[in-house]
């Protein structure tokens, strides 16, 4: 059993988890683990240069969340953190005070960008650093092109009435409060998918489609030429789990993004716009939660099966038992 997986951060890595505690339910490998392969294909649509390192949030949150290191509290980072080092670079003045890199997260940076400047690729960097901990599940960024997303918001005081800012600035520090005009990824045109990436899709015999956020993680994956083709190619069905339910973001700030390419902020919506692939959209089946089974006639009518049930990820059961109802919708 081939399983594949597009992911974001937060929403990704409980999923992730819950797919890999699930697949050892299902297929046991006598040791704890399974006998699938789990293969997640990791949006880089948030990575960014800072304080001279190469910083992958949603790569790292999914590192840290399958090894168990992670800071669970606040969604990212290690746990048992210290900043003695982020003390420091305030007072030199450099990366950006509202945006702490940790002393044990750093190491992982400087490791990255060393093995970065001794001419590794990011997909090269991304399997060293999962040698150090059995995650029990193979992680591949999307894209090797670096595509850090830029936000472009209005600014009554330039002469253009607008500025553009790194996504880290304008979801860290202004909570993405700022209304945004649009995202753009850099150089998304030049971007190809990263070693692996469309094979994971071509081989799978599952794809599954992360409760992550539609604009900035999962739809920046979709904006590398050929990933979308190899979705709509791949003879495995493509199952997606709502990020919404009953109209609200569960976590994060995902509504501060969907209108800005006029999707509403709903279950429903989140499913049109991915669509059927039966006419040319994305998806197989589509999981909405219990408190939005008023949207599966509609989305039937579109062609989409839907499917309710709890997708609320609280704890490793939870996560696991969400995962299962999406490998029982990808009949
Ligand atoms: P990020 O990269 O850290 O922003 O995380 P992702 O892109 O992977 O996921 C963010 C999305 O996860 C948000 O839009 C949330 O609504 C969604 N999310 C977080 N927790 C849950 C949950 O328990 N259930 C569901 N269905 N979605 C969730
Ligand atoms: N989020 C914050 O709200 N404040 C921070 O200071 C912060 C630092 C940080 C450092 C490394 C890293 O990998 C992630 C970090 N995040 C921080 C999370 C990150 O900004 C976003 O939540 C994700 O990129 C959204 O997916
Ligand atoms: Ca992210």
């Amino acid at each position: 059993m081939q399983i594949t997986v597009l992911a974001g951060g937060v929403g990704g890595s409980r999923f992730v988890r819950g797919v890999r505690e699930e697949c050892a339910r299902r297929w046991p490998d006598g040791n704890g683990g399974t006998e699938a392969s789990v293969t997640v294909i990791v949006n880089t649509g948030d990575d960014i240069w800072l304080a001279g390192v190469r910083l992958m949030p949603d790569f790292d949150s999914l590192l840290y969340s399958l090894a168990g290191v992670n800071d669970t509290e606040r969604g990212w980072g290690r746990a048992g953190e210290t900043e003695r080092v982020a003390a420091e670079l305030r007072e030199w003045g450099v990366g950006w005070p509202w945006f702490t890199l940790g002393d044990l997260d750093l190491g992982t940076h400087l490791a990255r960008t060393a093995w970065l400047r001794e001419g590794a690729t990011p997909s090269e960097v991304t399997h060293r650093l999962q040698q150090r901990w059995p995650l029990g599940v193979h992680l591949i960024p999307a894209t090797d092109t670096e595509v850090d997303t830029d936000v472009l918001v209005a600014d009554p005081d330039k002469l253009d009435g607008e500025r553009e800012m790194h996504f880290q600035e304008w979801w860290t520090r202004y909570r993405a409060t700022l209304p945004a005009i649009a995202f753009r990824q850099r150089n998304i045109e030049a971007a190809r998918p990263a070693p692996g990436v469309v094979e994971a899709i071509a081989g799978a015999d599952v794809v599954l489609i992360a409760p992550s956020n539609p604009v900035v993680s999962i739809g920046t994956i979709l904006s590398v030429a050929g990933i979308r083709e190899a979705l709509a190619e791949t003879s495995a069905p493509v199952v997606g789990v709502s990020p919404i339910i009953g109209g609200k973001v569960v976590r994060g700030m995902a509504d501060a993004c969907l209108p800005v390419i006029g999707v509403e902020t709903s279950a429903e919506g989140v499913g049109r716009h991915y669509g059927a692939r039966s006419a040319g959209g994305l998806l197989d089946g589509w999981l909405v939660d219990e408190a939005d089974a008023a949207a599966l006639a509609p989305l039937a009518a579109i062609g989409l099966t839907a499917a309710s049930v709890p997708l609320w990820m609280r704890d490793l059961d939870t996560s696991a038992d969400l995962a299962g109802a999406a490998l029982d919708l990808a009949v």
